[in-house]
């Protein structure tokens, strides 16, 4: 679709602006459009599992670009994004542990611009990487949980991302190919958007969870073959995620630390992560392409060894928890020749990916239609700071009892402002405590819900001492507290 009416540049850019949109809206994706949104729900809804899990959901195309964002002689940058799986903001090297050490990825911070008080909004694995593809909140994409409800075949729920603005889907129309690697929940990576992929169908990732954890090929064979065309690398192997079955040179590494097996496997997979990493960036450099590469590196959600007594297999101030344990994650961007090293305070949400790499791409009129800020002008040193003093976030049952109304669904928000953090549980969290919602075990809260919380992460970063029932915090609660309700309701 070639618009040859408008005479400047920013026409053109509005044109592929809104042929962008145009397409998502046709489409129905939601947080474009409430009316088609809510005949979309009900069409799910009302759907019975039908469609065996065999191929892409069917999906409009985008038309092609009105223009080149950029002048013809500049190659556009490749993007990687690296996203690790299941681990604590604080089990890196960079970040200052103790014990774990990471070669690969604590050089790559060496040379990014580093925000350390990222978050994902959401701390649960599907609808997190579902916000890294999208940009958008849980709430907006609509995939709020690990698993549909009860009676709902798993590609029932497809069309959420087919229908969604997504990455891939994006940058094809400026010339990317793209390919998907590793965690992916979404059935066919083509549902996605991605030109190439490993996943075609299962739960979350299928064949594509052999990356990193057997073989790095397949990222080879893509860069051979995509050699010419600018590209997208989705690389989000499951890991350091449980099984935490590394080989047994990086348990030996280990063997001498005084760390009961839990915690010493769990090390062990972060290096071999880490290794995995060290062998991505080195096709990059032994192709040449490192210089006209940005590469982002973020954290799905956190983790952490149970402690005696805990029921669970993780932490229960970890992952699917309202805490920093589950939501905080480091973000590193390295644009070579672009991005300074240097570390920064600001507060930054996963929602903030999607609009960075589509600004790295050139791609920025389309990235300020979304509700994250791109990084890239921090990044650069040309902004001292992002112009917003907060973030959001929201929390979800693992399994649905509906799809499309996520309301219902919804166990905690939080919201964090300057070092206070405020977390606020609903009825839903309180009740599955004592009964899971929906009959299913996995809904069963093991965090705490007699909230509200208020935590001082300056002074207490591991959200140990709730300050909720202090009177001298009563204004604090009020402030956040109302910032979060608007929030939840001007949507
Ligand atoms: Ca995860």
């Amino acid at each position: 679709m070639r618009i040859m009416i408008f005479g400047n540049q920013g026409q053109l850019r509005a044109a592929h602006f809104a042929a962008v949109l145009w397409a998502c809206c046709l489409s129905a994706g939601p947080g474009y459009s409430s009316a088609v949104a809510q005949q979309e729900k009900k069409a799910i809804q009302a759907k019975a599992p039908a469609r065996k899990e065999a191929g892409p959901a069917p999906v409009a195309p985008l038309p092609k670009p009105t223009e080149d964002a950029q002048p013809a002689q500049v190659r556009k940058p490749n993007l990687v994004l690296i996203i690790a799986d299941d681990q604590s903001w604080t089990d890196f090297g960079f970040m200052g542990h103790p014990l774990v050490k990471t070669p690969a990825i604590d050089a790559l911070a060496a040379k990014s611009a580093r925000f350390t008080n990222g978050y994902v909004p959401t701390s649960l694995c599907r609808a997190s990487l579902a916000t890294l593809l999208t940009g958008q909140y849980a709430h907006e994409h609509m995939i709020c949980f690990n698993d549909p409800p009860k009676g709902f075949s798993r590609d029932s729920v497809h069309p959420f991302i087919a229908r969604s603005p997504a990455l891939p889907r994006i940058l094809a129309t400026a010339g990317y190919r793209s390919f998907q690697t590793g965690k992916f929940w979404e059935g066919h990576y083509a549902n996605a958007g991605f030109t190439d992929g490993m996943t075609v169908k299962g739960r979350h990732g299928d064949t594509g969870l052999t990356i990193g954890r057997t073989s790095m090929e397949p990222i080879a064979k893509f860069l051979d073959d995509s050699a010419g065309s600018p590209f997208f690398l989705w690389y989000a192997p499951m890991l350091p995620h449980t099984p935490h079955n590394p080989p047994q040179k990086y348990l030996d590494a280990f063997a001498d630390k005084g760390l009961d097996k839990a915690t010493q496997a769990y090390y062990a997979t972060i290096r071999w992560f880490d290794d995995s990493v060290a062998e991505l960036l080195k096709m990059l450099e032994d192709r040449k392409l490192t210089e006209n590469t940005a590469i982002l590196f973020i954290v799905d959600n956190g983790w952490a060894v149970p402690q005696a007594g805990e029921r669970s297999a993780y932490g229960v101030k970890s992952k699917n928890s309202p805490f920093d344990g589950g939501l905080r994650t480091p973000v590193l961007l390295s644009w070579p020749g672009h991005t300074e090293a240097k570390d920064h305070e600001d507060l930054v949400s996963s929602l903030d990916v999607v609009p960075t790499l589509l600004d790295i791409a050139g791609l920025s009129y389309v990235a300020r239609s979304l509700q994250g800020m791109s990084l890239l002008n921090v990044s650069t040193g040309r902004s001292p700071k992002l112009p917003r003093d907060r973030i959001f976030g929201e929390l979800f049952l693992h399994t649905a009892t509906k799809l499309g109304e996520p309301e219902i669904d919804t166990t905690y928000r939080w919201i964090r402002r300057g070092d206070w953090k405020l977390i606020l549980p609903t009825e839903v969290a309180a009740k599955s405590a004592v009964e899971p919602v929906g009959g299913d075990p996995l809904n069963r809260i093991i965090n705490p819900t007699k909230g509200p919380f208020l935590y001082d992460l300056k002074n207490d970063p591991h959200e140990t001492k709730n300050l909720a029932d202090d009177p001298t915090k009563a204004g604090v609660i009020a402030e956040l507290g109302e910032a979060l309700r608007q929030w939840a309701k001007n949507r």
